[in-house]
């Protein structure tokens, strides 16, 4: 994994709220975590979820056809795990995002389907129990991503004026532009990445993705981060209902099982979250 950054990466980063490594994974590693991603998916059948809720099932509506959505592959596979909790790799997301610590909050496999639909325009930390303005993704393409198989699309500069409003991924593509229409002059930038390359965004950049107009499917594997001492926001998400039924807003989320640390700066607040 190349996870190198330089100074002009980071500002780049905090500016456009996303970055592109073209050459993040070698042809060994692809091909490593593409067999543990299939073996895993494979694993979860029609289940949302690697763990926990068995509600989230497939369904046959506009958004299973956006793309085949598994959660938390890295709970079932160890290959998953070693590559999504490597420290090295938190170390790089600390450096992007500027914070001393990451959690994982969860991995998704998402696979585009042939002529799947696009992926409506939305904010990702809105959906999650925990609100950060430093929280990031990283958005791993193992087939390549391109303008004719749905790459991911981003409005450059949204992070830093967006807030805590969304709206849902459906078929009205656009409607996040309505509840932010000063997006709208930002314009919008496609990244196009080769197998093994990755992007990074942050949780508030605006972002959808394309239709899937070719015969392949387009596979991804992503991760979602939360920075240390992120604290909960009363959102439900994915946290199993037990854990959820004992939290209090305010309280910090740093549950190890469910959320391990990827990395802390030495010298940092420390592993376990402490308040
Ligand atoms: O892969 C896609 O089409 C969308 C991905 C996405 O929304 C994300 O990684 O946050
Ligand atoms: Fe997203």
């Amino acid at each position: 994994m190349n996870t190198r950054t330089t100074p002009q990466q980071i500002e780049a980063y905090q500016r456009d709220g996303f970055l592109a490594v073209m050459d993040f994974l070698s042809p060994a590693e692809l091909a490593e975590l593409r067999a543990a991603v299939d073996e895993a998916v494979a694993m979860m059948g029609n289940r949302k979820l690697s763990v926990g809720n068995d509600d989230m099932k497939d369904a046959d509506d506009y958004y299973d056809r956006v793309f085949k959505q598994r959660l938390n592959l890295w709970r079932i596979n160890g290959t998953v795990k070693r590559y999504m909790l490597n420290p090295d790799l938190g170390e790089m997301l600390c450096k992007l995002a500027g914070v001393d610590g990451m959690r994982v909050w969860h991995d998704q496999a998402l696979i585009k389907p042939p002529f799947g639909n696009p992926t409506g325009w939305h904010l990702d930390n809105p959906y999650w129990s925990f609100s950060s303005r430093q929280s990031i993704s990283i958005w791993i393409s193992l087939d390549g991503a391109t303008f004719q198989n749905g790459c991911m699309f981003y409005v450059p500069g949204s992070q830093a004026i967006a807030d805590y409003r969304n709206v849902p991924i459906s078929e009205k593509i656009g409607a996040l532009f309505e509840v932010y229409p000063e997006f709208l002059k930002r314009g919008t930038r496609g990244v196009e990445l080769p197998p093994g390359g990755a992007a990074f965004h942050n949780g508030l950049t605006a972002h959808g993705a394309g239709a899937n107009m070719t015969t392949s499917p387009r596979s991804a594997m992503t991760c979602a981060y939360m920075p240390v001492g992120s604290t909960f926001n009363g959102q439900a998400n994915i946290l199993p209902r037990a854990y959820f039924d004992s939290l209090k807003i305010g309280d910090v989320l740093d549950n190890e099982e469910l959320n391990p640390l990827v990395y802390a700066r030495p010298g940092s607040n420390g592993p376990v979250g402490k308040s």
